[in-house]
């Protein structure tokens, strides 16, 4: 049995002071019957929590660590920049030099913003988008999380859908009002919403790939509907790779399915593990943007020279040690190694990845929708959970959420991380 004695204090002090002990819900253990254990250090592919408990890691930040944890290029590049300056209130030449990384890589990106985290990213986006075409009302999908903007927190996933309160608490229905909701890979229901609503509709918004209900790729022509779709009523396309972004592929989702969108959000990975977010698109759009345009957004920390400066380095590090080849092979090797795992315990199991995103559902269904997620399988991944973290394998504390790897896991830690699988998988079937 593991020792989470200091883990279990600290909880109690965090509470406290902290609702639910936390500072995101999605860290809080809730849906899967144990409490969190604290974090004191992570290294590589591995954490140790505040007990002394070593654990593969495959929360990796929920996504930011495709490097894994402490890369050392870049903690020396944060370093360096430290001893120029943490931040200044002025532009530097250093954001210039993300935003040409991510135009450079970005199929859609023609100019861009840098904000400080992915709410602020989608948010911002849709108030462009709005401001672009005129229009008030947005179309999300039903268990796509776009962050925590009060008219986004509608039937919304990740940690929303975990707490089974998809649309918030705290949330107006006047704020709510111009959100309208469609079922995920559900191409008529989106035409259904455009004809209801004729000339409205700003921007449909979307994961790419969504990794809040859990890994749920997307159907063949889903993608390249919604493209047809926006251009042929006037609307903007918005993929939302906060988390597919430099994940899935160095031109991020869009380039990996090759269909372009009007606008595209990112995080996580384009800061390296520190905070950032960046919203752009099409250049005739990011013109509505103050202080060029009439749609106004700002912020302290937008483009923080030590963010940027992890980023930069981890992007740069993607590209010259052919990162994603990695990443692909060792989440082939694990996905093999998950359905091995269910067949040979005779456990009806879904494992559903792209890249080094991946989920395992407990149903016998593939995951196309939020509702196609059962209670049973969110019961089962606690379990799952549970048995994993005692044979020290942090997974994310979620059905609802994607595991990823980062370039620090080894072939080693895949089929340790099977085996562990093999063993809780067993322990549910008895
Ligand atoms: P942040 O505001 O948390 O930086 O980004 C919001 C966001 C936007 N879009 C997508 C596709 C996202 O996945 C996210 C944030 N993802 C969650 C995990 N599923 C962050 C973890 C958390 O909320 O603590």
């Amino acid at each position: 049995m593991t020792d989470t004695t200091r883990s279990q204090s600290a909880f109690a002090r965090a509470k406290v002071l902290m609702p639910g002990g936390v500072n995101s819900p999605a860290r809080a253990c809730s849906s899967v019957g144990v409490d969190p254990v604290f974090v004191a250090t992570g290294e590589g592919a591995r954490v140790v929590d505040v007990d002394g408990n070593s654990y593969l890691d495959y929360i990796c930040a929920f996504g930011p660590l495709i490097l894994g944890h402490r890369p050392p290029e870049v903690v020396a590049a944060m370093e360096a920049q430290l001893k120029s300056g943490i931040c200044f209130g002025a532009p530097t030449e250093l954001e210039t030099a993300l935003a040409q990384a991510v135009v450079d890589a970005v199929p859609g990106v023609e100019r861009l913003r840098l904000v400080s985290s992915g709410t602020e990213a989608t948010m911002s986006a849709l108030r462009t988008a709005r401001g672009f075409t005129g229009r008030d009302k947005i179309i999300k999908l039903e268990g796509n999380y776009h962050g925590h903007a009060d008219f986004l927190l509608v039937k919304a996933g990740s940690g929303a859908l975990t707490l089974g309160k998809p649309s918030s608490g705290g949330v107006t229905p006047g704020a709510a009002t111009d959100t309208l909701i469609a079922p995920h890979n559900d191409l008529a229901a989106v035409r259904a919403l455009f004809d209801a609503n004729p000339d409205e509709v700003a921007a449909v918004i979307i994961e790419p790939v969504a990794g809040n209900m859990g890994v749920v790729p997307p159907n063949k022509g889903w993608l390249e509907g919604l493209k047809e779709l926006t251009a042929e009523r006037g609307a903007l396309l918005i993929f939302d790779e906060v988390m597919t972004g430099f994940r899935v592929a160095m031109g991020c989702a869009q380039a990996r399915y090759g269909v372009t969108p009007d606008m595209t959000c990112l995080g996580k990975v384009i800061g390296g593990g520190m905070p950032i977010g960046a919203y752009g698109g099409r250049a005739d759009v990011m013109r509505t943007v103050a202080p060029e345009g009439p749609v106004y957004q700002a912020g302290t920390n937008s483009g923080n020279p030590v963010c940027v400066a992890a980023g930069l380095k981890t992007l740069e590090i993607l590209v010259r040690d052919s990162v994603h080849d990695h990443l692909e092979a060792l989440g082939a090797r694990l996905e093999a190694g998950l359905r091995g795992a269910l067949a040979a315990a005779d456990l009806p199991g879904t494992v559903q990845r792209v890249g080094s995103m991946i989920t395992l559902f407990f149903t016998d269904h593939a995951i196309e929708r939020v509702d196609d997620v059962t209670p049973e399988s969110v019961e089962r991944f606690g379990a799952f959970y549970r048995a994993m973290r005692a044979h020290g394998v942090m997974l994310p504390p979620s059905q609802y959420e994607a595991w990823f790897i980062s370039a620090a896991h080894t072939e080693a830690d895949i089929d340790e991380t099977i085996e562990a699988a093999k063993q809780a998988i067993l322990s549910l079937a008895r």
